[in-house]
């Protein structure tokens, strides 16, 4: 019996993932831009080689969708491998639009990996990451990371890549959480009915590259106005695909859009502040630093909580084991 414990936050995608060509390894129709944010964490503990595969989330067992999720991808670390045990923790909403399952399988790849003996460097476990949630392939990282299309079929080079580490650039995200349910609709679902029922997709997926190098143009310039810009392109590109699904998936709530207006409002008072929803009603808004706390205050009266979150560091073991 071996353990291991890991660390990793989740990150908010700038540029967005959503679409996959390829559904049984998590390969994206698109690139994407993401930061990894602090403060929010999942903390998971494996223990490899108990009697039988348990599945604990929050003290509680892990209802069963979630749990073969994850005993599903410990059989992709080791499809010969004894019942295991797995403990997780989340610090935040799951299932909300607050990217849970990235800091999530994050975590589970960094622990599960090393109490089952084996060392992979981070590439390797951003890639197998990315197997049980694409958008957890950037949380191995820190800071700004983008996650290339790659173009092997075994998915091997469709990981995150660092572009900038947390503390280039003081920016923060302002995340104001509407509602704290579960969404309706999961984005693995929302992703395949929006690739096979909307009409906008195809211009989803042929525009997002683009934005990307953008993107990453602007992080390079420490440009927040360029940066938000593309963002918020991207978000509402994004949105407008899922929307004209049939039949349709509409994740925003009257919070949502009193959100918006207000960040509208934010920089028509000439601060940087610049709005991403993902599919859930939260809206994060990207700031510098120094004006966060006046972005947290006119975000307050539209929303159940706001948090204002630092660049975060990438999944990490938890060196307290
Ligand atoms: C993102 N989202 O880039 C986008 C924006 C939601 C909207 O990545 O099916 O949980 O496990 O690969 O990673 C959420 O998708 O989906 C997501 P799967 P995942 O952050």
């Amino acid at each position: 019996m071996k353990t291991a414990t890991a660390i990793a936050h989740p990150n908010i995608a700038l540029v967005k993932y959503w679409g996959k060509r390829d559904t049984a390894l998590n390969l994206p129709a698109v690139p994407s831009i993401s930061l990894t944010l602090d403060g929010f964490r999942t903390r998971t503990q494996v223990i490899w080689g108990v009697e039988e595969d348990a599945v604990h989330h929050d003290g509680q067992p892990a209802a069963a969708a979630f749990a073969k999720r994850v005993t599903d991808f410990l059989d992709i670390i080791d499809p010969n491998r004894p019942p295991c045990m797995v403990l997780t923790e989340n610090n935040f909403p799951v299932g909300a639009g607050l990217a849970s399952s990235a800091s999530g399988f994050a975590a589970l790849a960094v622990a599960a990996t090393r109490a089952a003996g084996r060392t992979d460097d981070r590439t390797a476990l951003s890639a197998l990451a990315r197997q049980g949630s694409g958008s957890a392939c950037r949380s191995l990282f820190g800071g700004f990371v983008e996650w290339k299309l790659g173009s092997r079929p075994d998915g091997r080079d469709s990981h995150g890549v660092p572009i900038a580490q947390r503390s280039y650039w003081e920016v923060a995200m302002v995340v104001a959480v509407v509602n704290e349910g579960p969404k309706a609709v999961g984005s693995t679902d929302g992703m395949e009915a929006s690739r096979h029922t909307s009409p906008y997709y195809k211009g989803w997926v042929d525009s997002a590259p683009a934005d990307v190098e953008a993107a990453k143009d602007a992080i390079y310039d420490r440009d927040l106005d360029a940066l938000g810009r593309v963002m918020e392109h991207s978000t509402l590109k994004m949105h407008a695909c899922m929307m004209a699904a049939n039949p349709p998936l509409l994740y925003w709530m009257p919070a949502t859009l009193a959100l918006m207006a207000e960040v509208r409002e934010l920089r028509a008072s000439g601060i940087s502040a610049w709005a991403t929803m993902d599919a859930g009603p939260q809206v994060k808004v990207l700031c510098r630093r120094k004006d966060a706390d006046r972005v947290r205050e006119a975000l307050t009266p539209h929303a159940r909580s706001v948090h204002v979150l630092r660049p975060g560091a990438g999944a990490r073991l938890d060196e307290e084991e």
